[in-house]
């Protein structure tokens, strides 16, 4: 603690708001949807993240999803050295970018070619201009709470910071380009296929998180998939799985794998940079060798496929295995078991939606299913027991419409603290009726 009695982290965040806007680079970390000044990281190493006053706590944010080795394992930590070595970007072709091309699609074949790009945002800003440039149409079907980055396109009606912070159709957004995007219900065909009637052959392409993260974890309904993809090959619209979050998280080949349907263009990011900045977007070979230099669909970045991020992601691709994701699935398993019971002991309404080693508490009765089940989740409840839970030396994210992730290096140990932990702070909470199930 500082002379002046202030935290460290506050006399950052304080000095952070006088250069970045709200203090931070990316608006869910300003911690304003559960209060409080959000603590300034000096470290992480494992599962542990350490702030500047000290404090280690069990880390459930991971960067919000690239960290499924954990913070700093050792021998990414050399890799990154050795290749820094080398010279951090050329600006010109490398070998590493077709090792972890190779690898993506070995592990994702339906990504025939693939293009690396540096954040999840240009992935699905570049594979919607390809769709639209493939098909000649303009139109593009989202869903409410679903969110594909900040491009323009997506900000209607979006997930994660966009409906944290209460503004999910930003301003700024042109309403020409607004006009073209079109917003369905998640796990609802019957919305995409009403959507799809009334457009007729306007729809170039419907983009979908395949398990959504962005409203909270809300995993597609037995059918949903399927049913998109064949609404799409009906209408002749070109079907994008976002893999941002699920790409080698829910499995080794993503969701596309773990639930069998293949889309036709694929966006994927976090994992597959290691923690360094990567996204990536793949699919058809007909519609990528469209890509400019290969055909006339215009992109391009200045750190695409850099050294650094491409041996961060092959490393990270390298050492996924079967072994690895069935710790990862009981691990997660565990920690939604152990918060409903938790909810349940202290009689406060609780939903754990989980899939694989991502999940989300909503503090609700009712099973959230889609947006409107998410944001009808009690939000003041979950800043509630993000703060227990802050002060118990656990960090969820600071929002009830994120995940919280898990790596190789949380433990069961880990887990049965952080349940401890939620325990006490649940049981500090206001009493509610029973309902916690998962
Ligand atoms: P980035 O541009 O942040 O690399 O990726 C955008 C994106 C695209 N698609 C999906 C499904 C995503 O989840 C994201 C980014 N996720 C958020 C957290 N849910 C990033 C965290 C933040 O914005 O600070």
């Amino acid at each position: 603690m500082s002379p002046a009695g202030r935290s460290q982290s506050a006399r950052l965040f304080a000095r952070a708001r006088r250069i970045l806007p709200g203090g931070v680079d990316s608006p869910v970390r300003a911690f304003s949807a559960v209060g409080g000044a959000p603590p300034f990281i000096r470290r992480a190493h494992g599962a542990r993240i350490e702030d500047e006053d000290g404090r280690s706590r069990i880390d459930f944010v991971m960067s919000w999803g690239p960290l499924i080795h954990g913070h700093a394992p050792p021998e990414l930590i050399r890799v990154l050295a050795e290749t820094a070595a080398r010279g951090t970007s050329f600006g010109a072709p490398t070998a590493a970018e077709v090792d972890l091309g190779t690898a993506v699609r070995r592990l994702m074949p339906s990504l025939e070619r693939v293009r690396f790009v540096n954040s999840g945002t240009e992935a699905t800003m570049s594979a919607l201009r390809l769709a639209r440039a493939a098909t000649g149409r303009n139109r593009v079907v989202k869903f409410a709470g679903c969110y594909h980055g900040h491009g323009d396109p997506f900000l209607v009606q979006a997930g994660s910071g966009a409906t944290t912070l209460g503004v999910p159709t930003s301003p700024g957004v042109s309403p020409a380009v607004a006009a073209d995007t079109l917003v369905a219900r998640y796990n609802d065909l019957g919305s995409v296929e009403r959507l799809f009637r009334r457009q007729r052959d306007r729809v170039a392409a419907l983009i979908v998180e395949p398990v959504a993260g962005n409203m909270g974890v809300v995993p597609p309904e037995t059918g949903f998939l399927e049913g998109l993809r064949t609404l799409c090959d009906e209408h002749g619209a070109i079907l994008i799985f976002d893999e941002v979050i699920s790409g080698f998280r829910v499995s080794a080949g993503g969701a596309q794998a773990r639930f069998g349907v293949r889309p036709d263009l694929t966006c994927l990011g976090k994992i597959i940079g290691g923690g360094l900045p990567v996204g990536a977007y793949g699919g058809r070979r007909d519609l990528m060798e469209q890509v400019a230099p290969a055909g006339p669909v215009y992109q391009a970045g200045t750190l695409s496929g850099n050294p650094l991020a491409m041996a961060a992601g092959s490393w990270a691709l390298s050492n996924l295995s079967p072994p690895l994701y069935a710790r990862l699935d009981a691990l997660g398993d565990h920690l939604a078991d152990g918060l409903a019971d938790a909810a349940r002991e202290a009689r406060i309404d609780l939903q754990v939606n989980v899939v694989g080693s991502v999940l989300t508490p909503f503090f609700t009765a009712e099973p959230v299913r889609d947006y409107e089940g998410a944001t009808a989740a009690d939000t003041a409840a979950y800043a509630r027991f993000f703060r227990g839970m802050l002060a118990r030396g656990v960090y969820p994210p600071p929002s009830q419409f994120e995940g919280w992730f898990l790596s190789a290096a949380h433990t069961a140990g880990d887990v049965d603290e952080t349940v401890a932990a939620a325990r006490a702070a649940l049981r500090g909470m206001r009493r509610r009726r029973p309902a916690a199930t998962r």
